[in-house]
């Protein structure tokens, strides 16, 4: 009996787990892709811990340390609420205890600034319909809470399932689906009844909207960024779907089709292929033997015979939202394979005045954060927006590649 449902559940789940090659291989490039010398990311060592990377290795005894480092060093001051769940994701994920972070010689409770920062969050949100930063931290703060078994994240569940109930929100993809692990794990726990039914609703509501979009896009569940966390939230939550089932060999599909290169985008895609969720992060088995040793694989050296050929590439710049108006345009030409950052810093060089922009660093690369002079502002939910023909780019400048005769536009507008 127990051999035949093995079996049965084998052939159920076989086509939902990627291959080990798969796993080792986007391991060793998020493992390869840490850079001693910046601030750790604590998506990464979430995802080593996920996805069976190796623990006994010097690249995650740095991410934990450094992290506990950052946490006492920063996380009060200079963190958004969003930034502190996720280490706290981290750090539950390597069995720490996030209440009591040591380094420097100093002890942080990390999840009373995590409170006190979603405290924040909540007000802003239930005074003036929007969060201090994004419905997507705070879906991860109430995540964290939750999964820490802190007291106080009931009544910001609720706020957040009626913010994902509202009509008229055109909540991203990913946001939804972090929302949908956030509600999945306070629904054991809230008390009243009416309050569990209506984090259910909203738990219906976003999976089976899920479930839709993936029949109709083939697949595809926003796009393919936000699979990672669409198929996470969609593994954690069958039975607020059943008795509908999930085609899961049809997403995985998609995703299995695609290469990940980013670190955060493989961070996020991991855990989904091994079949676990963030959900999992406080419930890991720490004393497990450690994972396939990462052998940093040699990047092969691209030799090419010829300079790639130049293309040229339209960029606009407008802003009609605030302040002066301008649109100003230019073509430049740039070595064809040129990520869109490259026509940027050409466009500043040949027109400094027009053209002159700034960048930030952030977990996802470059972030474009001012242009012309004009910044985007957290107060104000406004930003640099890149879009071609129309459309918004799915991908930042300094990993997308522009082809020949495209037409980029940087547009200033709000989110
Ligand atoms: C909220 C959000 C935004 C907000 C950030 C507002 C804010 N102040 O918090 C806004 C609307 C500004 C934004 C903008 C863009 N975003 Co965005 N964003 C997100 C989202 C939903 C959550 C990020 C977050 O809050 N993380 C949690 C916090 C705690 O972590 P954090 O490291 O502090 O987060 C910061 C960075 O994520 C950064 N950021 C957000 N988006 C992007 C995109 C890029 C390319 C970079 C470099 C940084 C960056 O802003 C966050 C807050 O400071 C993610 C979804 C995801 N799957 O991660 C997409 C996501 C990261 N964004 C994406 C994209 C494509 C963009 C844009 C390029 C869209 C466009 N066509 O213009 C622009 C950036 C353009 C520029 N100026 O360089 C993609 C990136 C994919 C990729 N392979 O690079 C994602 C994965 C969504 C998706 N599935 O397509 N974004
Ligand atoms: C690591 O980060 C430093 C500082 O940001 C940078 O100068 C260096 O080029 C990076 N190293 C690699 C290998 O990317
Ligand atoms: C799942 O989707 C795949 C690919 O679209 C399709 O071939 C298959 O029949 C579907 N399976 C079920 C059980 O619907
Ligand atoms: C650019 O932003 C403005 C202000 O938000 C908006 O009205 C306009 O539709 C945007 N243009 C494009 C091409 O998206």
């Amino acid at each position: 009996m127990g051999v035949l449902l093995a079996l049965l559940g084998c052939t159920a789940t076989e086509s939902c787990v990627a291959s080990q090659d798969k796993v080792t291989q986007l391991l060793q490039r998020m493992e390869g892709s840490v850079n001693y010398s910046e601030p750790p990311n604590p998506s990464i060592l979430l995802a080593m811990n996920l996805a069976g990377g190796n623990t006994e290795g010097f690249t995650y005894k740095w991410l934990l340390q450094e992290i506990k480092e950052e946490a006492v060093r920063k996380a009060q001051k200079d963190m958004t609420s969003g930034q502190v769940a996720l280490y706290v994701l981290a750090l539950l994920s390597s069995c720490e205890d996030p209440r009591q972070v040591q380094a420097q010689g100093q002890t942080l409770d990390l999840i009373s600034v995590l409170q006190q920062k979603t405290d924040e969050e909540i007000a802003k949100l239930e005074d003036q319909g929007v969060p201090k930063t994004t419905l997507f931290s705070v879906s991860l703060d109430i995540l964290a809470l939750c999964l820490a078994k802190a007291s106080d994240y009931q009544n910001p569940s609720v706020i957040l399932a009626k913010q994902v109930l509202r009509p008229e929100s055109h909540i991203f993809v990913d946001t939804r689906a972090v929302a949908v692990l956030a509600l999945a794990c306070a629904y054991d726990y809230v008390d009243a009844q009416d309050e569990q039914n209506l984090l259910q609703m909203a738990l219906e509501a976003v999976t089976n909207s899920f479930l839709d979009e993936q029949e109709a896009e083939n697949g595809m569940i926003g796009n393919i960024y936000s699979m990672g966390l669409a198929l996470q939230a969609l593994e954690a939550t069958r039975k607020f779907y059943a008795p509908r089932e999930w085609n899961c060999t049809q997403a995985f599909a998609v995703v299995s089709r695609h290469d990940y290169q980013q670190p955060m985008a493989i961070a996020q895609v991991l855990p989904a292929l091994v079949g676990r969720s963030y959900l999992d992060a406080a419930g890991l088995d720490c004393s497990a033997s450690p994972g396939p040793q990462v052998t940093l694989a040699q990047t092969p050296g691209v030799h090419t015979d010829f300079p790639p050929a130049p293309i040229t590439v339209t960029y606009t710049i407008t802003n009609k939202l605030q302040g002066k108006h301008f649109k100003h345009s230019t073509s430049v030409t740039v070595p064809d394979g040129s990520i869109l950052l490259r026509v940027l810093e050409v466009a500043a060089a040949e027109k400094p005045q027009t053209f002159s922009f700034e960048t930030e660093k952030t977990s996802w690369g470059p972030m474009v954060v001012s242009i012309h002079g004009l910044a985007g502002s957290t107060e104000d939910r406004t930003y640099w927006q890149f879009l071609s023909a129309g459309n918004a780019l799915d991908e930042g400048v300094g990993t997308y590649k522009p082809h020949a005769g495209e037409h980029i536009q940087a547009n200033f507008t709000t989110y």
